[in-house]
């Protein structure tokens, strides 16, 4: 693929959750989680803005297997918004685990969103709560900044990662997602399920080598 040179203008980068608890050691960590932390920090500098997303969770969130009596991490649950996966208890407002991985280089960030903090409505996508309804407000920020092509990185993959780039099309962006600079969970084929998705909704899968970083 031709290489892609940030604007400075209209571009920007989207970390989601780069956060201890989906690094290796972490309450749900993802494989090779840490992974990420070096190429998005190449990435980072290479753009003059970037936003981030914090999983952030009240300790009693509807989304935590411990909040549903005899239920397991992974099973699924029927909710008022369709099917929910049990999630172990992780990025609990203001714990260590909800913090950004130490060695995440990305002090220029404009823009923190946190997203999972109401305790009835998980939240995947960096734009639109679990029921599809409630903005987190990203849209409209990166309107009225004048942005229009988003590229995304960080963890995972296949949930909250694949879900803000579908919803960065859904909202009119261009977005381009970053393949080796995200990790995926992948359980039971969500990561092929994924992908599917993404080329069909025209979100670009390319490789950190394909950006021209100045
Ligand atoms: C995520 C599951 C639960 C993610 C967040 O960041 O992909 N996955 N909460
Ligand atoms: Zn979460």
């Amino acid at each position: 693929m031709a290489s892609i040179a940030p604007d400075h203008a209209t571009d920007l980068l989207l970390v989601i959750d780069v956060q201890n608890d989906f690094c290796p050691g972490g309450a749900l960590a993802v494989p090779g989680g840490d992974e990420v932390v070096p190429a998005i920090n190449g990435l980072a500098q290479g753009f003059a803005h970037v936003a981030l997303t914090q999983d952030w969770h009240p300790t009693d969130h509807h989304s935590f297997a411990s909040s549903h009596a005899g239920r397991a991490p992974f099973d699924t649950v029927d909710v008022a918004y369709g099917v929910q996966v049990l999630w172990p208890d992780h990025c609990v407002q203001e714990t260590e685990g909800a913090a950004f991985h130490p060695n995440l280089e990305a002090g220029h960030a404009e823009l923190i969103v946190r997203k999972g903090f109401r305790r009835e409505i998980d939240s995947y996508s960096a734009f639109f709560e679990n029921d599809r309804r409630t903005p987190t407000g990203l849209a409209g920020y990166l309107r009225e900044r004048g942005f229009r092509r988003i590229f995304l990185a960080g963890l995972a993959t296949d949930f909250c990662v694949a879900w803000s780039a579908l919803d960065a099309r859904r909202e009119g962006f261009e977005a381009v997602l970053v393949e080796d600079a995200c990790r995926a969970i992948d359980m039971e084929g969500s990561l092929a399920a994924a992908t599917a998705d993404l080329e069909a909704a025209g979100v670009s899968l390319v490789r950190s080598t394909d950006i021209a970083i100045a």
